[in-house]
Parts: C-alpha cells; sequence; structure tokens
C-alpha cells in the first residue's frame, strides 16, 4: 500500500465511523479508525487465502482456555510490512503512530507462558502459512491489573474490551447451545442405542473472531472466541412474574465467560471453571464439525482434514465430547468414534507440578455433564479392561492409570488413554514425563511420546520490541534472520569485532536508559543505565524462587556494609510479577521484594551501588520494554520443576545472559551457547532427587553457614520494621507442607558463587558483549517457527 492508498482509506472508514476525516478525529476516535482498517484488511486478506488453500489441505484447531495475545496494533502493521508507511501519513494527519500504540490495550486473556505460547504459536503458523485456528474463550475480564498498595498486591478488573472490542468480529449466526446439568436417559428402540439430556440449562455460545496476521506472507488465520449468552428470556418464568429470577438466569449463564481464572500452575476445581471449559469445548467441536461437513460431508474422514490440539488438560473434555457428538449427533458406533478420536486428539503436557494436574471431583463431572460423564466411564471401562490385559492383577498400576479413581476424574489421563500423540516441551521436560510422571503409559506405547521444545514469535521479542538491535542486526547481517531465525548465527563472524561489539554496547545502554526513564515514571526511583540490569520476570510461584533471589540480594547487602571500601559493581534487580488472586505464599514474597526495595532506598550507604525494583502490572506490553534491557536474565527454578520457560528465550534474543539452573530449556540453551557464555549453578535433577532421598534438613545448612544464618534472621528481625515470619517458616519448618519445598537454601551458596562471578564478569565490557553477541546468535533454534514446524510435520501430520 502507497501512503496515498492508505490515506485514502483511512479516510474513508474515519467518515463511515464518525462522519469526518482523520484529521478531525481525537487520538482516540484515531485509534479506533486505524484499528478497524487493518481488521477489514485483514478481513479481505483471510478471504483470499482460504479460497486458495487446496481442497484437502488439513487445518490445526488449537484448543487453549488461555490466549496471551498482548496489543495488535503494532503487532498487524508490522506483519503487514506498512508501519512505516502508517506511522508516517499518520503524523501528517497530527497522530503520534506511539500514542496510538500506548492506547491499544494489552488481551490479557492468559496467565502466563502457557497462555502466551498459544499466542506465539499461533503467530508463526500465519508467518508459516499453515491453516490454524486458534479456540478460546473471549473473557470479558481478562488477567487482572495488579497495582501494589502498601507493599501489597491488590487486584483490579481488566477491562480490556472497552478499546480492545475493536479486534473481534462478532458473528452471531455461526453460534451454538452447549448444555449443562439436567438428567440423561438411555433406551432402544428396536433399532439403535438412543440417548437424552433433558432439564438441562441451556448456553449459547457466541463466537468473536480475532484475525491472526504473520510476517511477510499471504495466510490470516484466525482466534475464534466463545461468549457466553443465555438463549432468550425464561418466557415461562417471566410470565409467572418471576421478573427477576429471568433476569438472575441471564447473568447466571454469561457468567461463564465473565473472568479468567489468575492461577498460573495451580488448579481450583471450581463448578464454574468446568463450565468454561466444557464450553469452550464443545462450541469449538461442534463449530469444527459443523464445517468439515459443509467441505466433506463425512465426519469419517475427520482425521484427514482436521487436527484438534488439545493445550494441558483444559480442554481434555475434547475426548468426551468428541465421543458424544460423533455417537450421538452423527450416529456412529462406539469402535469407529473411538478411531476417530484417537486419531484426531494430540496433547501437549505443560508442567509436573502436582497441583496444577487437573482432577474434577467426580460428583460435579456428574451433576454439570451427565453424559460426558456416562461417556467418560464408559471410557474409562473399556481402558481398564486394556490395562487388566497387560498388567493382569495388578490392581495399584491399573487404578494410577484408570481415568476416574478415589471419587475423581484424571483429566491427564484422559488425554494419555486417547491421544496419538503426547509431547512434553523441553527435552528436560519429556524425559521427566517419561521417566516418571506418564511413565506407566509411556511403557505401554513408547511411540506416542516425542518433544518439542518450545519457541517464541521473535518478530514480537526482538523485531518489534527491540528496534534499534534489529536495524543494527538487518545492517551487520543482513535481513535474512527476519524470515529465518537460524540466520542470526552469522553474527558470530563479529565476534572480535570491536566496532559491533560497542554497538552492542550501545544499543543495550540505549535500552537500559529507557527503561530507568519507566522506572523513574513508574516508581519515582532513579537507575542508573551504567549499573548492571539483572531482571526476573515471570509469574510468582515458589517453584521459581524470587525468594532464592531475594536472599542473595539480602547477602550482597550485607557484603556491601561489611565491606564498604570494596569495589563493587552497581547493580539494579528489576523484577515483574503477578501471584494468584488466592497465592497467600506467593504475595508475601511480593510484599518482601518491595519492603526490600525500600529497605535499600533508605541506605545511603548502599543506595549507589544495590537497588531494588519491582514493576507491578507486569503483562506483555511491560516485558516487551523490560526484555530489550536486560543484561542477566535470571531462570533459577529448582531443577525439575520449569517444563520449558519462555522467557529465557526472549532475554537471550536480546542479549541477555543467563543465570540459571539446569532445568527446562536452560539446558538446551546451555548447549546452544555453551556453559562459558551463561551463569549455571545449582543442582541438578539427579541431585535434588538424591538429596530428597536422604533426607534434606535446611536446618543444617543454615547452621553451616553464617552468611545464610544471618539473611534469613533478617526475615524475622525485620526489614524497615516488617517480618517476614511465615516465610521463614517456610524455609526453617514444616508448617507449610515440608521445609524448603524448593530447595532455595540447599542452592543458595553456589548462586552467591555464580552471582559474584557475574559481577567479575561485567567488568570486562568487551567481554561481556562477545557473551551477549554469542546468545543473540545462537537464538535462532528457539523461533516459534521451529517448534510449530514440528508440530505439523510430526504431530499434526500437516
Ligand atoms: C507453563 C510452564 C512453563 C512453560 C509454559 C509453556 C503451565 C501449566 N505451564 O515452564 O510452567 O514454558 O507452560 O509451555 O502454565
Amino acid at each position: 500500500m502507497t501512503k496515498s492508498e492508505i490515506l485514502q482509506k483511512l479516510n474513508e472508514t474515519s467518515v463511515r465511523l464518525y462522519a469526518q476525516t482523520l484529521s478531525e478525529l481525537t487520538e482516540k476516535q484515531a485509534y479506533k479508525v486505524v484499528c478497524t482498517l487493518l481488521r477489514d484488511i485483514l478481513s479481505a486478506k483471510r478471504k483470499a487465502y482460504t479460497a486458495e488453500l487446496p481442497e484437502d489441505s488439513k487445518e490445526v484447531y488449537y484448543m487453549s482456555m488461555e490466549f496471551l495475545v498482548g496489543t495488535s496494533l503494532r503487532n498487524n502493521l508490522y506483519n503487514l510490512g506498512v508501519e512505516k508507511e502508517f506511522r508516517a501519513v499518520l503524523k501528517e494527519q497530527g497522530f503520534d503512530a506511539d500514542r496510538l500504540y500506548d492506547l491499544d490495550p494489552d488481551a490479557g486473556l492468559g496467565n502466563g507462558g502457557l497462555g502466551r505460547l498459544a499466542s506465539c504459536y499461533l503467530d508463526s503458523l500465519t508467518g508459516c502459512e499453515k491453516p490454524a485456528t486458534g479456540f478460546s474463550i473471549r473473557y470479558e475480564f481478562g488477567i487482572f491489573r495488579q497495582k501494589i498498595i502498601d507493599g501489597w498486591q491488590t487486584e483490579f478488573p481488566d477491562n480490556w474490551l472497552e478499546r480492545g472490542e475493536v479486534w473481534l468480529q462478532p458473528r452471531n449466526d455461526e453460534s451454538y447451545e452447549v448444555r449443562f446439568g439436567g438428567k440423561v436417559s438411555e433406551w432402544y428402540d428396536g433399532e439403535q442405542f438412543r440417548v437424552a439430556q433433558t432439564d438441562y440449562q441451556s448456553v449459547i455460545a457466541v463466537p468473536y473472531d480475532m484475525y491472526i496476521s504473520g510476517y511477510n506472507c499471504k495466510a490470516v488465520n484466525k482466534l475464534v472466541l466463545w461468549s457466553a449468552k443465555l438463549p432468550g428470556f425464561d418466557m415461562s418464568a417471566f410470565s409467572r412474574g418471576e421478573y427477576v429470577r429471568s433476569l438472575e438466569q441471564n447473568t447466571m449463564a454469561e457468567v461463564i465467560s465473565k473472568v479468567l481464572y489468575p492461577a498460573d500452575n495451580h488448579v481450583e476445581g471450581k463448578r464454574l471453571r468446568l463450565k468454561q471449559q466444557y464450553l469452550l469445548v464443545s462450541a469449538s467441536l461442534q463449530s469444527i464439525l459443523a464445517k468439515h461437513i459443509r467441505k466433506h460431508g463425512d465426519l469419517a474422514t475427520l482425521p484427514d482434514h482436521v487436527s484438534i490440539h488439545i493445550n494441558d488438560t483444559h480442554p481434555a473434555l475434547c475426548v468426551p465430547e468428541l465421543m458424544r457428538l460423533l455417537m450421538d449427533d452423527h450416529g456412529f458406533g462406539w469402535d469407529e468414534a473411538w478411531s476417530i478420536c484417537q486419531r484426531t486428539l494430540s496433547y501437549t503436557n505443560h508442567t509436573v507440578m502436582s497441583e496444577a494436574l487437573e482432577r474434577w471431583s467426580e460428583w460435579l463431572y456428574e451433576e454439570q455433564l451427565p453424559r460426558i460423564y456416562a461417556i467418560t466411564r464408559e471410557i474409562d471401562r473399556r481402558l481398564k479392561e486394556l490395562l487388566y490385559a497387560a498388567y493382569p492383577g495388578d490392581f495399584g498400576k491399573v487404578n494410577y492409570m484408570a481415568v476416574i479413581g478415589d471419587g475423581e476424574v484424571r483429566m491427564a489421563n484422559l488425554c494419555l488413554a486417547c491421544c496419538h500423540t503426547v509431547n512434553g516441551v523441553s527435552a528436560l521436560h519429556t524425559e521427566i514425563l517419561k521417566d516418571t510422571l506418564f511413565h506407566d503409559y509411556y511403557v505401554l506405547g513408547p511411540q506416542r511420546f516425542t518433544n518439542v521444545t518450545n519457541g517464541i514469535a521473535y518478530r514480537r521479542w526482538l523485531c518489534q520490541a527491540n528496534p534499534a538491535l534489529t536495524e543494527f542486526l538487518c545492517d551487520t547481517i543482513g535481513t535474512e534472520f527476519l524470515k529465518d531465525a537460524n540466520a542470526l548465527e552469522s553474527l558470530l563472524k563479529f565476534k572480535e569485532d570491536s566496532a559491533v561489539l560497542s554497538e552492542l554496547q550501545r544499543i543495550k545502554r540505549e535500552n537500559k536508559r529507557r527503561l530507568a526513564a519507566l522506572i523513574a515514571e513508574k516508581n519515582g526511583v532513579a537507575v542508573s543505565p551504567d549499573s548492571l540490569f539483572d531482571i526476573q520476570i515471570k509469574r510468582l510461584h515458589e517453584y521459581k524462587r524470587q525468594l532464592l533471589n531475594v536472599l542473595q540480594i539480602l547477602a550482597m547487602y550485607r557484603y556491601i556494609k561489611t565491606h564498604p571500601a570494596e569495589d563493587f559493581v552497581p547493580r539494579t534487580f528489576i523484577f515483574g510479577a503477578k501471584a494468584s488472586a488466592g497465592y497467600d505464599m506467593a504475595k508475601q514474597i511480593i510484599s518482601l521484594i518491595c519492603a526490600v526495595s525500600e529497605f535499600l532506598a533508605s541506605d545511603p550507604a548502599v543506595n549507589d551501588k544495590l537497588k531494588v525494583v519491582f514493576l507491578e502490572d507486569y503483562r506483555v506490553s511491560l516485558a516487551e520494554i523490560i526484555i530489550p534491557a536486560a543484561d542477566i536474565s535470571q531462570q533459577i527454578s529448582i531443577a525439575g520443576k520449569e517444563a520449558s520457560g519462555t522467557g529465557n528465550m526472549k532475554l537471550m534474543i536480546n542479549g541477555a545472559l543467563t543465570m540459571g539452573t539446569l532445568d527446562g530449556a536452560n539446558v538446551e540453551i546451555c548447549q546452544q551457547v555453551g556453559k562459558e557464555n551463561m551463569f549455571l549453578f545449582g543442582m541438578t535433577v539427579e541431585e535434588v532427587n538424591a538429596l530428597w532421598a536422604k533426607g534434606y534438613h535446611p536446618q543444617e545448612f543454615v547452621a553451616a553457614d553464617p552468611e545464610l544464618s544471618a539473611v534469613v534472621d533478617m526475615l524475622t528481625s525485620g526489614i524497615l520494621g516488617k517480618t517476614f515470619p511465615d516465610i521463614a517458616a517456610s524455609l526453617l519448618t514444616d508448617r507449610f507442607g515440608v521445609a524448603d519445598r524448593y530447595m532455595a537454601i540447599a542452592d543458595f551458596a553456589d548462586y552467591r558463587r555464580a552471582q559474584a562471578e557475574a559481577g567479575e564478569a561485567f567488568l570486562n565490557r568487551t567481554k561481556w558483549s562477545q557473551m551477549s553477541l554469542v546468545n543473540i546468535a545462537k537464538a535462532g533454534i528457539f523461533s516459534a517457527d521451529r517448534a510449530v514446524l514440528e508440530y505439523t510435520d510430526r504431530i499434526w501430520k500437516m
């Protein structure tokens, strides 16, 4: 599009929406006009794209309760290759593109890594021109807005639709009915078995399309978000004079798509959550089947044209719901329906944390989904038959592998019982699945298990978030990396080139300066861009060990106090993290970080050397500013618990050095860059397991290490008058189950060693820049393009 075409289109849209030309609009109106035009362009482009798809092409449907989309405006302009042109036209008409970007709200329909991964994959599938549709829920309120009030996290509703609605295209004509509760009756009508559900509550699922653009390509895919509506007033209640009750029912139905559950790596077995999951699964499958029938007639060919992916167990109801639709609505017998399900469905596991493995109490499952329950029981019955044949008499094993057991329905086993492929998200994680969590299923069918290491949409996380570095890379190694991330590797040639190294330093400093300005604005704190920016940004979770980071900072503080004359590389520790609203220990750790931040600021003797900043409301758009400014990327989970991590990849590709344990994808990062280009520390998975087996007593470590003991004492003696007895107790007593469950104490000494080494290394700026360069150059393999192509080849067989 030329500039004059753009202006003409913008004016047309402007007149259509506001009966005025662009230059006469307010900023908010201009924002809406630009977004509406982009939506129209994408809609037309999608039409052309789908019309050209070959008859026999296969499509993947990615089912996920979360898509952490972030903002769309800049991403769409960038992908369509018109960012510069739009910026210029807007400027001529009196608008600053950056200010319009600031108006674009984050679509926060996810909690953390799992949701962001789904969005990265949808972006990359589109860029790779693979037909794909994401399915999720149009939560009216996404992940809460976080404010720190008196050092304590407080949650506020995130009304993203107020402006974000502009990206959504409602399609009332494609709505589906979803049924909850009631009774099921089965009978034989002389020819076949019939099933009916009666007295159910009916909810209408209305789809909203969000177009997904890909970089420099023909494809436009879409993310379909379901919204729950009541089918209409309950007229009988209405005419009985029960006006309020009929309205009440309405809100009861609509509450299903009201709000995202704000827990990451944790489940709450709540009725509403089950209803959300079923709404997503049932409406999506109905629409997939309807489309398949329109195109191909017969559902027997479903697996040839359709792959349905279950993103973690949240959409695991796909298994019984697809069975139900095939049998009850389309007349298939059990065996044929089961075979279709097996050939269509695949499943990714994203965690080994036991509190995140979904299990529903049987009574709730039956109460809400009586027909699905009946089918799940039959799946379980047949599964047990098979298992008893494989393991005669081994009741323990069969019970462990069963779908229903101990009064619960186990969603992971439901997926394992059916899906043709099961994958983990990093090499280490997949090995852990095979060796422990899913070992019995692995032994039964090893060929079903595979690994796809996570990847990131690096065009958002590098090219858009870090334009200065991107431009410099283009000048230095050419533009091929924009399309193929592996081309980044040619940067290695410049490892000894001092001009390149100093330019990398200059760009990093500029990004740090920008972040420092934001910190000054948001937190009222001045931080120096010449200090080492040491960054930990991710959900607050005990296993991720933000607490270990804090303990180490306190040790640094004590060191500075006791060695006032010694040189110390000034550090700025930056945290961003949301805690699940009901996760008290996580909130206490946030409170501790904030207390330490104030404490250090209040001490003039350390203030210039050591600072802690907690940036509130960590989200995609904030990450895009923090990540390009990082010197160190903290990835310090206890080995064995972080399935992959994806922040580690985003930070690496922006030139940060990883300080990490051998956990998740850190292992593969280490394989890429080598030990000498990161700061490794801590126990390996084997060492962690051995220590548990031997008996772990954190008190012994504390008794043996006076430094550690002094730091832990600070938690109870007080930091600026605030004490943290629960945190101390979680480390030293078994009041919270087991003492120091995530072994922060055991890894403390080695973490200190690694941190000291990092400080030392930062003094040699040339060396540091070389390490940083290697990280950028070796990050190509963590592109989501590579990851989705592994899925399309090996799992979805597209
Ligand atoms: C998260 C893991 C991360 C991983 C992302 C994406 C859940 C359940 N899992 O380590 O904790 O990077 O999934 O795979 O949120």
